[in-house]
C-alpha cells in the first residue's frame, strides 16, 4: 500500500486550545503527523509526495468566497493586528444572524465555526497539500489499486461548503467522493473518527449516489453536539443515505466495534464502487480527548472488518492524537486492514 504524504503537511503549528475557559496545550500540533509518518514507515509499502490538487474538484466541493478567506485571510489579519499571530474571530453568526458581511472581521466569523479552528500564516500550504494526499490515494484507487492511505493533516471530516470547524478547513473526504464520483457510480463514505462527520453529513444531504455513515461518541455528550444524531437520515433523493451511529461515551472495543459493524452492513446493502474511509484514530482509550475506550486490539479487528468488505478504498487520515499508542494503532489498524482485503 502507498502512503502519500506532503511535507506541508506539518505545518500549521497551533499552540494552544480552548478547553474548560482557559488555554490548554494544543493536541492538533504537527508531532501526531510525525508519531503517525514513523508508524506508517511499519505498515505501508511507499511514501509518495502528491501531485499540486486539483483546484477544480476543490471548488465543486468549497464555495469560492469560502475559499478566498483560506487563501487570503491570514495575510489581511496580519496587515490589521500586526503582533497577532494567530487569526482567531471571537463572534461567529448564528441561526439569527446570516448575512455575510465585507469586513475581515466580520467574514472570518462567518467561515470559522468554532475557536478550534485557527488560521496561521502556513495554514492554506498545509491545507492544501492535505487535500492533495486525499485525491493523489483516491486516484490511485481508481487506477485500479486496491487501497492506498492519505495521510491528512489538518483533518478534513468537520469542514462544510463555507466554513472551518474542528481542526478541519477542507473535508479531505468530501474531496475524495467528488473525485472518485467521476469514475464510480456510487461512493460510501465511511466514517469512524470518534467525532461525527458533521462536514461530510451537511455536503451529501440530499444526494442518493453518495452514502455518508458516521460511527462516532453520542453528540449529546461530546463535540460536536448539534449534529450527529441517529435520526438524521437525509433529505429529498437522499433521504435513507445519511446513517449516524452513535455509542456512549466510555464505550469499549464490543460497543465501538458493533457500530462499525452495523455501518459495513449499510454500506454493504448500499454496494458502493469505492469506499472512502475517514480513519480517526481518536476513539482509542488512550487519546487526549477520552470519548470511547478502543485498544489496539479493537482497531485491529476494525481494520480486519472494514478490509474484509474487500472494496476499493481510499484511507484518508482524520482525528487521533498524541498518546504512547497513536502510532501503534495505526499499525494495527493497517495490518489488519491489509490481512483481509489483501491490499
Ligand atoms: N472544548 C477531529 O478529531 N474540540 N476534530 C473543541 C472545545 C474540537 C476534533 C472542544 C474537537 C475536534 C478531526
Ligand atoms: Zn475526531
Amino acid at each position: 500500500m502507498i502512503t502519500y504524504f506532503h511535507p506541508a503537511e506539518l505545518g500549521h503549528h497551533v499552540r494552544t486550545r480552548l478547553y474548560g475557559g482557559s488555554l490548554i496545550e494544543a493536541v492538533e500540533i504537527p508531532d501526531r503527523l510525525k508519531a503517525l509518518h514513523d508508524a506508517a514507515k511499519l505498515c505501508t509499502d511507499e511514501f509518495v509526495q502528491p501531485a499540486p490538487a486539483d483546484m477544480g474538484v476543490i471548488a465543486e466541493v468549497h464555495d469560492a468566497g469560502y475559499l478566498d478567506f483560506l487563501k487570503t485571510g491570514y495575510a489581511a489579519w496580519k496587515e490589521r493586528f500586526p503582533d497577532s499571530l494567530e487569526l482567531r474571530p471571537s463572534l461567529h453568526p448564528n441561526a439569527y444572524m446570516r448575512r455575510l458581511p465585507d469586513d475581515l472581521l466580520g467574514r472570518a466569523g462567518y467561515f470559522i465555526a468554532d475557536g478550534a479552528s485557527v488560521l496561521l500564516e502556513d495554514t492554506w500550504e498545509a491545507t492544501i497539500a492535505s487535500a492533495a494526499s486525499a485525491l493523489a490515494a483516491t486516484q490511485k484507487v481508481l487506477d485500479g489499486e486496491v487501497a492506498a492511505y492519505a495521510l491528512c493533516r489538518p483533518p478534513g471530516h468537520h469542514a462544510y461548503r463555507d466554513m472551518a470547524c474542528g481542526y478541519c478547513f477542507l473535508n479531505n473526504g468530501a474531496l475524495a467522493a467528488t473525485l472518485a464520483r467521476r469514475a464510480a457510480g456510487r461512493v460510501t463514505i465511511l466514517d469512524v473518527d470518534v467525532h461525527h462527520g458533521n462536514g461530510t453529513q451537511t455536503l451529501f444531504y440530499d444526494r442518493a449516489d453518495v452514502q455518508t455513515i458516521s460511527v462516532h461518541a453520542d453528540p449529546r455528550t461530546t463535540y460536536p453536539f448539534y449534529a450527529g444524531y441517529a435520526d438524521e437520515r437525509g433529505e429529498g433523493a437522499g433521504e435513507g443515505c445519511n446513517l449516524n451511529l452513535p455509542v456512549d461515551v466510555g464505550s469499549g472495543d464490543a460497543v465501538y466495534l458493533a457500530a462499525v459493524k452495523a455501518g459495513i452492513d449499510a454500506a454493504e446493502k448500499f454496494s458502493p464502487d469505492v469506499v472512502v474511509l475517514a480513519l480517526g484514530l481518536d476513539a482509542s482509550e488512550a487519546d487526549p480527548f477520552a470519548c470511547t475506550k478502543v485498544t489496539s486490539e479493537g482497531f485491529a479487528h476494525m481494520g480486519e472488518m472494514l478490509g474484509a468488505m474487500k472494496k476499493p478504498t481510499a484511507i484518508i487520515q482524520e482525528g487521533g492524537y498524541p498518546s504512547p499508542i497513536l502510532g501503534d494503532n495505526l499499525i494495527r489498524f493497517m495490518n489488519g486492514f491489509r490481512a483481509a482485503s489483501g491490499a
